[in-house]
């Protein structure tokens, strides 16, 4: 279908800057050249793109707001959010990639980290030469990970590191991970983990049906020796790792608007080529109410995305502003990808159209970085005060 048909319904690119538009377009050409002509053959096949991470470092989509001295690019969080609308136009698995990698290892570096942890990793990270994996969720604790079971201990000259975690991506590809973890006085803290460490396994997680061009495993502590200059000095709590799941969040908010986007040009293209009982089907009402439906909640969503992307430059943001952008967001996302393969009618089930893929990838979208339900608890707590956790 022709580029030209991506909705901007209510001249929403008027309210971007020439930078805006020119970041936006070189990661679509790049997801055309790309990701486009083999993203099937990955999710059929259920591999990841080869070199993925360092191509995702060369066009500038790893830690885009991370600063210049680092290895960022220094911009600012609409540039990040279009990075992700555009990466998830390809696939859910690329925009994945781009997240952990961005908001959950770089960022807590960047903002929880020593200036040698900084000098160390976050060039390399950015480049794409390094990939990193983020472990919260263990198997008793997903959505309640402030009762994790991970801890370590302090051994005089080192940590010493147990415990295990599950549903990490890219563990199985990872030279770091940032992992939480509970110290003696039961408190939570980061620790970086270097694969090759001592008791250090990252078992990969087989059989799924959603991003199956995504790389998904546990990250398993049988003792590890961890330095301790691999501590992130600068904070203990829940409220680390919650950090970085605003920032991540935000992006996936952004992110689902490109995989609903590929699933509406796609319909409305084949609406219109597609003919029964004589006519298109995109003549028939049934179908145009769809349609209508798509291009207003996209536009509904690319709003909201905007004014939290200018509340999040000024640092206004808040994390339950941000839990109703993902999860109304997510939900349009899903919503649209399930009811456009309709249109497609038996097409619609087939590889060549991305529907299905971008359908159950969103099932792990849904779930994963707080689930439906959670965010909504968060909004329910965020309107009458009372937790119903
Ligand atoms: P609660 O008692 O409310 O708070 C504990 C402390 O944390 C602070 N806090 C936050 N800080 C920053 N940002 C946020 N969003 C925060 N939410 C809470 C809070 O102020 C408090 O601080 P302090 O100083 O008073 O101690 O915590 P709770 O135990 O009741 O749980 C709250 C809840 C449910 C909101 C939270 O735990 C939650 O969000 N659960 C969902 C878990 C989740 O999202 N996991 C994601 C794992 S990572 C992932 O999925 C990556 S997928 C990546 C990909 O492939 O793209
Ligand atoms: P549970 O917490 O067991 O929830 C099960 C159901 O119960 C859900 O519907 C939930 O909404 C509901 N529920 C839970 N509590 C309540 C309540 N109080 N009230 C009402 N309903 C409730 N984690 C990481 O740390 N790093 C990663 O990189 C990462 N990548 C992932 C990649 C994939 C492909 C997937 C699928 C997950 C990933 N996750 C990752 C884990 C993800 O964050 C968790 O799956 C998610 O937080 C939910 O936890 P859970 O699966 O244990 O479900």
């Amino acid at each position: 279908y022709p580029l030209t048909s991506i909705p901007d319904y209510y001249g929403i690119d008027a309210l971007l800057t020439e930078e805006h538009k020119l970041i936006r377009q070189s990661v679509r050409d790049w997801v055309e050249s790309y990701v486009m002509p083999q993203i099937d053959q990955a999710a059929q096949n259920h591999t990841d793109l080869p070199g993925l991470m360092r191509e995702l470092g060369k066009i500038g989509a790893l830690g885009p707001y991370i600063p210049v001295e680092y290895g960022g690019s220094g911009l600012d969080q609409i540039s990040y959010g279009l990075i992700m609308q555009e990466l998830e136009r390809g696939d859910s698995a690329v925009r994945s990639a781009a997240s952990v990698q961005s908001s959950l290892v770089m960022f807590p570096i960047n903002e929880f980290g020593s200036e040698e942890q900084k000098m160390k990793y976050l060039p390399k990270l950015a480049a794409g030469e390094m990939i990193g994996s983020f472990g919260l969720t263990e198997p008793n604790h997903g959505s309640d990970p402030s009762s994790m079971e991970t801890y370590f201990k302090d051994m005089g000259d080192h940590y010493l590191l147990n415990g295990a975690k599950m549903w990490i991506t890219n563990s199985p590809l990872c030279d770091i991970a940032v992992v939480w973890a509970k110290n003696e006085e039961g408190k939570i803290q980061g620790l970086i983990v270097e694969r090759g460490m001592e008791g250090f396994t990252t078992p990969e997680t087989h059989n799924k049906w959603s991003l199956r061009a995504s790389k998904t495993g546990e990250l398993v502590f049988n003792d590890v020796k961890v330095p301790k200059e691999n501590l992130l000095p600068g904070v203990t709590g829940l409220k680390g790792p919650l950090s970085c799941l605003n920032s991540a969040r935000y992006g996936i908010s952004w992110g689902v608007i490109g995989a609903a986007i590929d699933c509406h040009c796609t319909a409305v293209q084949y609406s219109k080529e597609r003919k029964q009982f004589g006519k298109p089907i995109g003549s028939y009402q049934l179908q145009q109410k769809k349609l209508a439906e798509f291009l207003t909640e996209i536009t509904k969503a690319q709003l909201l995305c905007l004014q939290l992307g200018n509340l999040k430059n000024e640092h206004k943001a808040t994390p339950a502003q941000i839990s109703m952008a993902k999860r109304n967001n997510v939900k349009m996302a899903i919503d649209i990808a399930r009811e456009s393969r309709q249109i497609l009618g038996g097409m619609g089930i087939m590889g060549e159209f991305p529907m299905m893929r971008h359908a159950a990838n969103l099932e792990s979208v849904i779930t994963y970085e707080g689930t439906h339900d959670v965010h909504l608890l968060i909004t329910g707590l965020d309107i009458t005060g009372i937790n119903a956790f």
